[in-house]
């Protein structure tokens, strides 16, 4: 297979990234993370804390580089799902920016600082950064590159192992989707321990040679900022574009930013419609949306010299074949924009295996096609539009996917808590709230709201926290004594 990143191997001297005042050209960025790739080559798995910072990019690229499969840690992890993620993946090594302070169980791993600062005070000066040591060989395109952990209905997350040929193959579909080329320059804020922010968002414009910008955190200002000064196209969940539509009244510097993009690309979660309308009113332009998840990564998208159409995740992507399932398992032939089906995929785009789970695995393929668990619709010109899904345990809130059964769980070991239930309600903001649903242990004397969400942040990623509680006597069940969370309605 060719490098997964050309334009490193190339040396240009072009900005890749940019991180607030840190940035790196494509030839430093090969000097740093060659550098740290000679450092960790040879071992067998490495965790990258990934805060929204320049060292992450570069540990991760190190990381690829060596051809060590990566383990990307959100640092807002808490302690029981680091525990699992740490005990589940087994690396040996730890990269972290200088002077974090690490939890124990990642502390206990050899560490290994992404310092980048030696390199960026020579940054806009050409040539100025040291010879990149000649990177290894490049790995079988089979090799995993990254293990990211994902939530499912029940039980711990699980980790996605994505080879190097999925993340080549799904970043060149986008290629040809978006027309992305090296002139383009993207900004975002998203995290960096998902698909979206870390493989679409720093990956993606490193393997067309182009650039990106991340904001840290997201914020209105930063997206008018960086799109009117060179971005040319801007990523985000709909959780951020909805804020971009409530802001845009009330911000014409923001409107003309907007107006001025290449590319407005949403994903992670349907984007409302009332959201999109908005937007084009505001800005002449419409957000395209594409559809993918962990274990696929893209499966389809509006194409840039597509018609965007509200609603709709637009065609399968070049390389991708995409299905609709029945009840009973057959495929459905019709493109009526009426039949609802389970979309199952296939194509150079998927994982290898969850890590750790032949079950899973196993159990995630119907004779070779993913089930994804999503249902859709076709229009007559191949459009597809996601209409719901399977699983009423699964809650996308602000983007993220959460199990409810995993918050069920640490609630239940809170002495105050008797029963536990935890739903996803319609929000405007983040798509879907987290609800939970408590029988206190005492009636007379129940957990507060912020208690619970302060001991599910303790043990499980800060968004999995309920934001909001709801007391009850008893919980709804029907005569198996299952909990009928359908019956759960605020
Ligand atoms: C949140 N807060 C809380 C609670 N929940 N405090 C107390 N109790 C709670 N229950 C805190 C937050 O931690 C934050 O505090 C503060 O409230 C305000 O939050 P804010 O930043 O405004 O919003 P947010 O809700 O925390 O974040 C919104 C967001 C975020 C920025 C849109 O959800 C996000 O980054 N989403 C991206 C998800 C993503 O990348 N998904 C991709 C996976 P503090 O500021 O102190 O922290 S899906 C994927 O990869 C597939 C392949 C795909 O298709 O893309
Ligand atoms: P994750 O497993 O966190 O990668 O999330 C993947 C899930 O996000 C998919 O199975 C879909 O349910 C959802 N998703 C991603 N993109 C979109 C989109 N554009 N529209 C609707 N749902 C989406």
């Amino acid at each position: 297979m060719s490098p997964l990143f050309p334009a490193l191997a190339a040396g240009s001297t072009r900005p890749a990234l940019q991180f607030g005042d840190q940035a790196l050209s494509h030839a430093e960025l090969a000097t740093v993370a060659g550098a740290l790739a000679a450092r960790i080559a040879g071992a067998p798995r490495v965790a990258v804390w990934a805060t929204p910072t320049l060292g992450t990019a570069v540990g991760v690229v190190a990381a690829l580089l060596a051809g060590v499969p990566v383990v990307p840690v959100n640092p807002k992890t808490g302690e029981r799902e680091l525990t699992h993620i740490v005990t589940d993946s087994s690396p040996t090594l730890v990269l972290a920016e200088r002077g974090v302070e690490l939890p124990p169980i990642l502390a206990a791993l050899a560490r290994l600082d992404t310092d980048v600062t030696e390199v960026t005070h020579l940054t806009g000066v050409p040539g100025a950064a040291a010879p990149a040591p000649p990177p290894p060989a490049e790995p079988s395109p089979e090799a995993p590159a990254l293990i990211v952990y994902t939530s499912g209905t029940t039980g711990p997350p699980k980790g996605v192992v994505l080879p190097r040929r999925a993340v080549a193959a799904t970043l060149d579909a986008l290629e040809d989707a978006w027309q992305w080329t090296d002139a383009d320059v993207l900004v975002h804020a998203l995290p960096l321990f998902h698909v979206h922010g870390l493989i679409l968002g720093i990956l993606g414009p490193l393997r067309r040679g182009g650039s990106v910008r991340h904001l840290g955190r997201f914020g209105t200002d930063g997206v008018a900022r960086e799109l009117s000064s060179g971005a040319t196209m801007l990523f985000g969940v709909p959780t951020m574009y909805h804020r971009i539509a409530e802001a845009l009244a009330d911000d014409p510097a923001l409107a003309k930013a907007l107006t001025g993009a290449r590319l407005l690309v949403s994903g992670s979660a349907a984007l409302p419609v009332h959201d999109h309308e908005r937007i084009a009113a505001a800005t002449g332009r419409r957000v395209i949306e594409r559809y993918g998840m962990t274990e696929t990564l893209m499966n389809t998208s509006v194409r840039a010299d597509g018609e965007p159409r509200a609603g709709a995740v637009g065609v399968p992507l070049a390389g991708v074949e995409l299905r609709l399932v029945d009840e009973s398992g057959a495929a459905i032939a019709a493109y009526d924009g009426d039949t609802v089906g389970e979309i199952q995929v296939r194509g150079p785009n998927l994982f290898t295996e969850y890590l750790n789970r032949p079950d899973a695995t196993e159990a995630a393929f119907d004779d070779g096609w993913f089930r994804t668990g999503d249902m859709a619709i076709r229009d007559p010109d191949g459009y597809v539009r996601i209409v719901g899904r399977k699983a009423t345990d699964l809650i996308k809130s602000g983007g993220y996917k959460i199990g409810a059964g995993e918050i069920e769980n640490v609630l239940l070991e809170h002495p105050g808590v008797r029963e536990a239930a935890v739903t996803g309600e319609p929000d405007e903001d983040l798509g879907e709230r987290i609800v939970a649903w408590i029988v206190p242990a005492q009636a007379d004397a129940p957990p507060s709201a912020e208690e619970l969400a302060a001991h599910v942040g303790a043990q499980l990623a800060s968004h999995k926290r309920p934001r909001t509680v709801r007391y009850l006597e008893a919980l709804p069940r029907n005569d198996m004594g299952k909990i009928m969370k359908r019956a759960l309605r605020g």
